[in-house]
């Protein structure tokens, strides 16, 4: 049984056979840099609730967030992100710089073959019998998507806790194919098979400042299933960043979060056939608002 269908079967949530995953490493410029340097720690194992009228679980490092939670700081960078942002280095980054994200399955300690000398030139690896190639796979299919939410006047970068608003700057989302069987392919999860890198460029028309720049996965939940049982899995980490930059002044107007990632934001769930690949939900729109260009604000949606 394929991972899809395993989880599929048992609702996703119980899908916890292997850990599930974290972005825990940064390339800028192709340069690879010290994992968890500059991106905000968690705290494992902590203890959360999936909603307001739930118990409270214990959660590992790699363990998913939900979109319907009492803990918005989890939502935003990460469970208890609060508690070692003082702690976190600030990336100094050129406004148009690239960067990739790198992320882990395994919880930590993480030795260093797990970083070092990986295949295709990844930030992360694990060989093992079981992973003939090294790449660190990926177990849920769903959009990843990058935000950044720039520091408000008079707060700092090592104390925000990303109560601001947030602008989508980056999604890799779905490959329609022309197969009238399967025409749903979700690109970062590829099938299970070695999953897409996550590269993109801070937009050069970025506005000098300190941000936080947010990398996530979302595994969409589904809508037909009971809501409490199936909402998404949402994977964020948070960089601390320093922008560079000839252009100054503030963002176009962004989403908040986890307002605007609950169960019922756009993007966030799917038909059950969409979930299943089997078609596209009429009007789909990637999770996390529209997606600024650089230049301008487009709503963010697959296409053909
Ligand atoms: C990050 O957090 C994990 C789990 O809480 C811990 O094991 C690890 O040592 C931390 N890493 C750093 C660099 O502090
Ligand atoms: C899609 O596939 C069908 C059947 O194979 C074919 O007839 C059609 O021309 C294809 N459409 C495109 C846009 O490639
Ligand atoms: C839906 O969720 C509620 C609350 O968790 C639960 O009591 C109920 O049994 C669920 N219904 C189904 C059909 O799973
Ligand atoms: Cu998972």
């Amino acid at each position: 049984m394929s991972i899809l269908n395993l989880c599929v079967a048992l609702a996703a949530i119980v899908c916890t056979a292997r850990a599930h995953f974290s972005f825990v490493r940064v390339r800028q410029n192709g340069v690879w840099l010290e994992p968890t340097r500059y991106i905000r720690n968690k705290t494992s194992p902590y203890e959360e609730r999936d909603s307001p009228d739930t118990n409270y679980h214990i959660r590992l490092y790699n363990f998913p967030t939900y979109a319907v939670t009492d803990r918005p700081d989890s939502v935003r960078c990460g469970r208890d992100n609060m508690a070692h942002a003082a702690d976190t280095e600030v990336l100094t980054v050129r406004a148009g710089d690239t960067l990739e994200f790198a992320h882990h399955r395994s919880e930590p300690e993480w030795p260093p073959e797990m970083w070092n000398n990986c295949p295709d030139d990844r930030g992360s690896c694990n060989h093992a019998d079981w992973n003939p190639t090294g790449i660190v796979d990926l177990n849920h299919p769903g959009p990843f998507m990058a935000h950044v939410s720039k520091v408000p006047e008079g707060q700092e970068l090592h104390s925000y806790d990303g109560s601001g608003d947030w602008v989508k700057i980056y999604s890799l989302g779905l490959d329609l194919r022309n197969d009238s069987q399967r025409p749903v392919h979700w690109i970062p999860w590829n099938d299970e098979g070695i999953p897409a890198p996550f590269v993109f460029s801070v937009p050069k028309e970025t506005p000098a400042g300190d941000y936080l720049l947010r990398a996530d996965l979302v595994n969409t939940g589904v809508f037909e299933f009971n809501f409490t049982s199936f909402p998404a899995q949402l994977y964020p980490s948070c960089l601390q960043i320093h922008v560079e930059s000839d252009v100054e002044g503030s963002l176009p107007k962004g989403i908040k979060i986890p307002e605007d990632l609950m169960h019922e934001s756009p993007g966030m769930a799917t038909s059950l056939s969409m979930y299943r690949e089997q078609k596209l939900d009429e009007d789909y729109v990637y999770p996390g608002g529209l997606l600024w260009t650089g230049t301008e604000m487009v709503v963010d949606k697959p296409r053909l």
